[in-house]
């Protein structure tokens, strides 16, 4: 039976690939596994089917047979498990994988999400402008901390893993921020992962979706 996922019928970004289907739809890329996609409109995510599948009404979700699942973090880390090319064969090596997968969801990716928030949703309050040295500091401090552990490595641990897909998919929210102009390693880190083949496929995919045109190839 085919795995099946959903995404937005329209990216609020336009098909930039920062919605999280691109990188269950990455993963799957990586490990050659063919997917079905079912857009889901805003409301539609809302609906009892929905729910049923994802209990906060978001979208990715996973479904392979009878097995449902939300969350990115645990989709991956599936389809890593289940599929070779994500985690390495040795057996601590998989753990600092998986440790790579939490930290950059659970670490890295909060104050990125607490940028976007300030910007997109409180931009307009009065206390922005003097919240958001802040917010842009704790951002920092993680990619500074980041980049010296990266230090000229090409990937986090040795080959790439799903501790790099995640990390990847977690810094590319910074793209257009500049934010990343201060980190050399991580800007070419990020452009790393962006050449992958598996990374193309899945960010044409989802740019086809959202904009109506033919993958650019
Ligand atoms: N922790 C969950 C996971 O990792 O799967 C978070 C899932 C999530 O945030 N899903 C978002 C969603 O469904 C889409 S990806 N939001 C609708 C809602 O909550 O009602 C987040 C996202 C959305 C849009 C952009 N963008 O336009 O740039 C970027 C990222």
């Amino acid at each position: 039976m085919a795995i099946t996922i959903t995404a937005f019928e329209r990216s609020p970004d336009g098909g930039k690939g920062l919605a999280r289907d691109t990188r269950v739809r990455w993963a799957l890329e990586e490990v050659g596994q063919p997917y079905d996609v079912r857009l889901v409109s805003f409301s539609a995510m809302q609906e009892p089917a929905h729910l049923a599948l994802h209990p906060f009404g978001q979208i990715p979700t996973y479904e392979d047979g009878d097995l449902g699942l939300f969350e990115t973090g645990a989709i991956v880390f599936h389809i890593a498990e289940r599929h070779a090319g994500l985690f390495p064969d040795d057996a601590n090596a998989r753990a600092r994988a998986i440790t790579w997968m939490f930290a950059a969801l659970s670490t890295v990716e909060p104050p990125i999400l607490e940028l976007g928030n300030a910007r997109l949703l409180e931009g307009d309050k009065s206390w922005t402008a003097q919240r958001m040295p802040l917010v842009k500091d704790r951002v920092h401090n993680r990619l500074g901390q980041l980049s010296r552990r990266l230090g000229d490595a090409d990937w986090l641990d040795g080959a790439f893993s799903a501790g790099d897909l995640m990390m990847v998919s977690v810094l590319l929210r910074l793209k257009a921020s500049g934010l990343l102009d201060a980190y050399p390693n991580l800007s070419a880190y990020l452009a790393r992962g962006e050449a992958r083949p598996a990374y193309k496929r899945a960010f044409e995919a989802q740019w086809a979706v959202n904009t109506g045109k033919p993958p650019t190839g």
